[in-house]
């Protein structure tokens, strides 16, 4: 039986465990990738482990997210993941350079290399063949001290690609379709792969754009094969010689099969407020737009910015809309600043602000209030933008460069030509090597060089080994979909305390429960209930430490996202799903429920949780490997590991 692109990869990094759907694995892990919001985290428990060198190939700290430094809490923080940086033989990008995805894509990804990243788009490196995926700070932290990851073997999707592209369709339109039909729960335990005819028409970056928002589908990673586009890609950032081949067998078996004709696909945008809420522009009609926002992990490589620039160039931005374009790399504006297409775009009248992740998570750019703001960017959970009644859209590079200068919601396929813009092809670019932003660690002394801790970086919360009986409170009882955002928001005003839990823990879940903190401080022991995919979005395990500061020790939903549940796990909070959804309603915001004989109720795949009051007893479903088992039974995974 043939081979999938991603189980061959697997199966080259296979440390331990058999490669089947739903087993758990430990695999090789080659790079590694933070941020600096997530960061902080990563670093303060690397330190915790006390390790020496990192055991990868490659780790990169990039500093990205936290670029405002409103105050002194983001420097501080750069300075200290500077100096860990140091310590331990980890790359170092500083602000700047431009977004964590992006650059990994530029400077390091490798064809059939595993990557791992504190953020949940590291998957965006599958546009180059690699294995990428998402992963909570701590388990960052643990490849790089340990050099390996362990999950559970995803279900293959193959994606069969065929046919070309329209004109004013572009990659952003493919995985909008592809969101359209799989839901945002829809890539949970699988990986996405491509193949097909249709792959060779995509650049790299292309592929990029639409394995960055698999993290949207909530798969565990997605994967392009590694072709002539990948060599010519690689070539351009002068790195011909990371290229390898590689591809599935011509008789690959996959689990499950989706097809998209390329040819037939229209723009799209994703309408307020979930990545899936998918229609095409021509349905949703010419809706007045207040801002337009170009940039982010999914739309800032150099031929999108070049196509908003071509589109722009010698025309005028809306009187009534605010452009804003955030580059995705310094080497791309440079190249875009001798060119003469950065004038263009200044000309029209756009904001060009800093290479960074900026107005994707809210630090800046928020839209004024009842705003309709059209974002080539991944995830429009209400909220996120920082302005709370706003209407946020994703879209692709064309469709909002078209539609800042007329104002609505505009189909360039249909009307581009009247208005006179011809959209051409963007032919490769060489880019010089500009190492100009990057610290290399060579010839540090690990041992001598200083950890530099700012006054905002305080020690994360850790839980305590599970006693015999788990008691608590029902502190919040929530519905589908919940994303990270809401548990723990970001924004200009908290992404800076992401190094001071006991601080950010005062505004968990304040989007959707003003009163939640002080609530579960109160309970003492609390438990949350949630629905479907609760945990969507985001890597930060922030969504699991702060609710551990405040006394969470049981989640119970109907399901969890990937990266989030692991993040509960390595924290040591427990979550269960319900066997009978009826359950869901039954327990209410304040029953009193307890685990009695955890420690020998955890081993089991079904727990017993009893209500005090009413005496009634819950069948919850508890399905953890060994390991995870074993992080629960310790507490977390940091006493686990130095428990061995
Ligand atoms: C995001 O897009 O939500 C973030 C900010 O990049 C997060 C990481 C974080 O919360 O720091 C992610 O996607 O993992
Ligand atoms: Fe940054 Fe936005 Fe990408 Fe997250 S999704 S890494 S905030 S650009």
């Amino acid at each position: 039986m043939g081979k999938t692109l991603a189980y061959k990869i697997l199966e080259d990094h296979l440390v331990s465990g058999q490669l089947l759907p739903g087993e758990e694995i430990t695999i090789k892990i080659d790079q590694t990738l933070t941020q600096d919001s997530t960061g902080t985290m990563v670093y303060l428990q690397l330190e915790a482990m006390d390790v020496d060198k990192v055991k990868t190939e490659l780790s990169v700290a990039y500093i990205d997210h936290n670029t405002l430094q409103t105050g002194f809490e983001n420097a501080d923080d750069h300075a200290f993941i500077e100096s860990v940086a140091k310590r331990h033989g980890i790359v170092f990008s500083k602000p700047g350079n431009g977004i964590c995805h992006q650059l990994q894509l530029e400077n390091y990804g490798k064809p059939g290399k595993t990557l791992l990243g504190s953020d949940s788009h590291t998957p965006t490196g599958g546009g180059l063949g690699m294995i990428a995926i998402g992963a909570g700070g701590l388990d960052v932290a643990v490849a790089m001290a340990q050099g390996t990851y362990s999950l559970t073997a995803p279900k293959i999707v193959g994606v069969n690609l065929t046919g070309e592209l329209n004109p004013w369709v572009s990659a952003k339109d493919v995985i909008l379709y592809v969101l359209q039909q799989l839901t945002v729960k829809g890539g949970v335990g699988r990986i996405i792969e491509y193949y097909g005819d249709g792959v060779k028409s995509l650049s790299v970056t292309d592929r990029a754009t639409i394995t960055n928002m698999g993290a949207e589908l909530g798969a565990t990673t997605s994967v392009f094969p590694s072709d002539d586009n990948t060599k010519l890609y690689l070539a351009s950032q002068g790195r011909e010689e990371d290229y390898a081949p590689l591809s599935a067998d011509s008789d690959a078996i996959y689990d499950e099969t989706l097809h998209v004709d390329l040819n037939t696909l229209t723009p799209l945008a994703a309408m307020p407020h979930s990545p899936d809420n998918v229609d095409s522009i021509k349905n949703i009609g010419k809706i007045k737009v207040d801002q337009v926002a170009i940039g982010s992990c999914t739309n800032s490589s150099y031929s999108d910015l070049m196509k908003v620039a071509q589109i722009l160039k010698g025309k005028k931005v809306n009187p009534e809309v605010s452009l804003v374009i955030s580059p995705g790399s310094a080497k791309i504006m440079s190249k875009m600043a001798r060119n003469g297409a950065l004038a263009d775009i200044i000309e029209a009248g756009a904001r060009v602000i800093e290479n960074a992740c900026g107005p994707c998570i809210g630090m800046g750019q928020s839209p004024k209030s009842g705003a309709v703001s059209l974002r080539t960017f991944n995830r429009n959970f209400k909220g996120r933008s920082g302005t709370l009644d706003a209407d946020i859209y994703l879209v692709s590079p064309e469709t909002a460069a078209i539609s800042a200068i007329t104002g609505f919601l505009t189909d360039g396929q249909a009307e581009g030509a009247d208005l006179g813009v011809d959209l051409q092809p963007i032919p490769g670019e060489v880019f010089k090597a500009n190492d100009n932003f990057i610290v290399y660690p060579e010839g540090t002394d690990v041992h001598n060089t200083e950890v530099v801790m700012g006054p905002n970086i305080k020690p994360f919360p850790q839980n305590t080994l599970l006693p015999e009986e788990v008691a608590g409170e029902v502190v919040l009882h929530a519905g589908d979909n919940i994303t990270t955002d809401d548990i723990m928001p970001s924004d200009s005003k908290l992404l800076p305390y992401r190094s001071n839990i006991p601080h950010l823990s005062k505004f968990c879940f304040v989007k959707i429960d003003e009163g939640f903190s002080e609530r579960a401080l109160a309970a003492g022991t609390g438990v949350i209930v949630g629905g479907d995919n609760y945990g969507q979005g985001s890597s930060r395990e922030h969504a699991a430490l702060a609710p551990l500061y405040l006394g969470i020790k049981i989640v119970i939903a109907k399901s969890f996202a990937r990266i989030h549940r692991s993040n509960l796990i390595n924290s040591g909070i427990i979550p269960l799903t319900f066997e009978n959804y009826a359950d869901y309603d039954a327990i209410q915001l304040g029953a009193k429920l307890v685990i009695k004989d955890a420690q020998n109720q955890i081993a089991q795949d079904k727990i017993i949780v009893t209500d005090v009051n009413s005496g009634k007893e819950y069948t919850l479903i508890a399905e953890f490997s060994d390991l995870e088992k074993s992080m629960i039974q310790y507490g977390g995974k940091i006493s686990m590991i130095k428990s061995a």
